[in-house]
């Protein structure tokens, strides 16, 4: 099954979005797989955005990342990353549809709520730089052999 890095970034958790955010992808249907709350070490952050090393903003975006607490997160379903993606919303949240979570949350490009994986390639490798293999949960929903 599929799987994806969504991560809350710290203008998110200054915020007290986590709950939000969690909630929409549970509602989804998705499944939440692995999650942390951390700090991410400078040399993380320039590995997570390594293809951004040469953008003017890189700066910045990894002392915004490395400057309070993220939420890290892996979600399991089909087509994942790019239903993660739509729900996120565009970058730069003035662009972003109301109903998204940049678009009813996000103010500006820098400050944008939330990190999703844009490939099956970035997901793999993002997941790997964020977790190790058992801090991820495999498990089956009980819960239609507990209610009728
Ligand atoms: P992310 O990687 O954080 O999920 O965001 P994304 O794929 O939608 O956008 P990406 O192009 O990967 O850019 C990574 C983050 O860099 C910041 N950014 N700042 N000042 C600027 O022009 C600018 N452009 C991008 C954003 O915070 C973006 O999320
Ligand atoms: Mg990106």
């Amino acid at each position: 099954m599929e799987r994806t890095f969504l991560m809350v970034k710290p203008d998110g958790v200054q915020r007290n979005l986590i709950g939000e955010i969690v909630s929409r992808f549970e509602k989804k249907g998705f499944q939440l797989v692995g999650a942390k709350l951390m700090h991410i070490p400078t040399e993380l952050a320039e590995q997570h955005y390594g293809e951004h090393k040469e953008r003017p903003f890189f700066g910045e975006l990894v002392d915004f990342i490395t400057s309070g607490p993220v939420f890290a997160m892996v979600w399991e379903g089909e087509n994942v990353i790019a239903t993660a993606r739509q729900m996120m919303g565009s970058t730069n949240p003035k662009d972003a549809a109301p109903g998204t979570i940049r678009g009813d949350f996000g103010l500006t490009v820098g400050k944008n709520v939330i990190h999703g994986s844009d490939s099956p390639a970035s997901a793999a490798r993002e997941i790997g730089l964020f977790f190790k293999e058992d801090e991820l949960v495999e498990y089956k929903k009980l819960v239609n052999e507990w209610i009728y």
